[in-house]
């Protein structure tokens, strides 16, 4: 009687270490503020503005950035309300590709990534350019569904998922820090899960 091929056997527990107070949850749950945003190609760019090093403001059509160099990479999810999703595979444009579109000028510290309707995180230049940060337009080879961001959404693999806005629509170049929604309303500005540290008031000086 022949044996059964039983294949690889598929790993039920998360084996991998979860930054500090993060619980794994299994699938994709949808979280944000406010409304979901319906997509108009005609009316649709991905703008960059603020201290650019030309002093000139930029815009892509959704077609330009669909056309732009692309990337793959797999990453964790960690949201700030200690939920962790895992496996995450997002393809799309590196923000490095998008810097060396539109230099920002030497003096640029920080930018602000803005999505539909004001949601906004800010980001230190280095968190930015990192080579894992990358603005998706697919997740799982299929591309994005329109809760998790649909037509584009960045992902900054190694900070809390605040710091990735959903339909993002601009990134402004910054001369100096300044807070975005979340960052705002009570959460850190730097956001690095594997500090554990997630609130405003746990921030260190010049942080
Ligand atoms: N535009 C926008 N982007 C957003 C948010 C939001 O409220 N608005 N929430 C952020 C937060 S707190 C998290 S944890 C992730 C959740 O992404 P998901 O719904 O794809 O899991 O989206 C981030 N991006
Ligand atoms: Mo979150």
């Amino acid at each position: 009687m022949p044996v059964e091929a039983v294949g690889e056997p598929r790993c039920l527990v998360w084996s991998e270490p979860l930054p500090p107070g993060q619980r794994l949850v299994k699938g994709w749950p949808v979280s944000h503020y406010g409304p979901v945003p319906r997509f108009r190609a005609d009316r649709w760019n991905l703008q960059v503005f603020g201290a650019t090093a030309t002093g000139e403001k930029y815009s892509w059509t959704f077609e330009e950035i669909a056309g732009l160099p692309a990337t793959t990479i797999t990453t964790d999810l960690h949201c700030a309300s200690g939920t962790t999703t895992t496996g995450h595979e997002f393809h799309g444009v590196p923000a490095a590709v998008l810097l060396g579109l539109a230099p920002p000028a030497p003096e640029v510290t920080h930018v602000m990534a803005w999505a539909e309707y004001g949601y906004s995180a800010n980001l230190r230049l280095a968190d930015f350019r990192s080579d894992r940060t990358l603005m998706a337009t697919h997740h799982d080879g299929e591309p994005l569904t329109v809760e998790h961001g649909f037509p584009l959404r960045l992902v900054v693999p190694h900070l809390y998922g605040y710091k990735g806005p959903k339909w993002l629509r601009a990134i402004e170049y910054m001369t100096q820090d300044r807070r975005g929604f979340w960052e705002e309303r009570g959460y850190h500005n730097i956001a690095d899960p594997w500090t554990g540290k997630r609130h405003s008031y746990q921030e260190d000086e010049g942080e």
